[in-house]
């Protein structure tokens, strides 16, 4: 009886880790940015989302590395929110108004593919690449 019980919280205990450990996925996103406030302010608005477990923005190479909860949120959502504190990024283009706002120093190149969709883009929101 004792082993069947001790088997039993044993099973249940490899399923649920399993379980939780399989909802941990990690994403690489190309993220427009030019300096250390520029990583601050990416890595903090990725880490705004509390599903987000950690997030460094590579300053040489442009790319912000996120592990996050899959089962809780997405890389849309977590992009979204980079987008929001006038960083570009691959899936959206921050509002020219926050991007304004930034500092001199933090006004890095707008990518191409931003410009295209700004002709049609509402400019206070934080608009979807297509
Ligand atoms: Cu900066």
């Amino acid at each position: 009886m004792n082993t069947i019980l001790k088997s039993g919280i044993l099973f249940l205990s490899i399923f649920l880790f399993s379980n939780f450990s399989a909802q941990t996925k990690t994403f690489k996103a190309r993220v427009e940015g030019n300096c250390g406030m520029c990583k601050e302010r990416i890595e903090t608005a990725a880490k705004a989302d509390k599903n987000v477990k950690s997030a460094d923005w590579s300053m040489s190479k442009k790319v912000l590395t996120v592990s996050y909860d899959a089962s809780k949120t997405d890389k849309k959502a977590i992009l979204k929110n980079v987008a929001s504190v006038g960083h570009d990024n691959e899936m959206f283009r921050a509002s020219d108004k926050v991007y304004n706002d930034l500092d001199a120093c933090c006004q890095y190149d707008r990518p191409d593919n931003s410009k295209k969709l700004a002709k049609n883009a509402d400019k206070k929101q934080v608009c979807e690449l297509k």
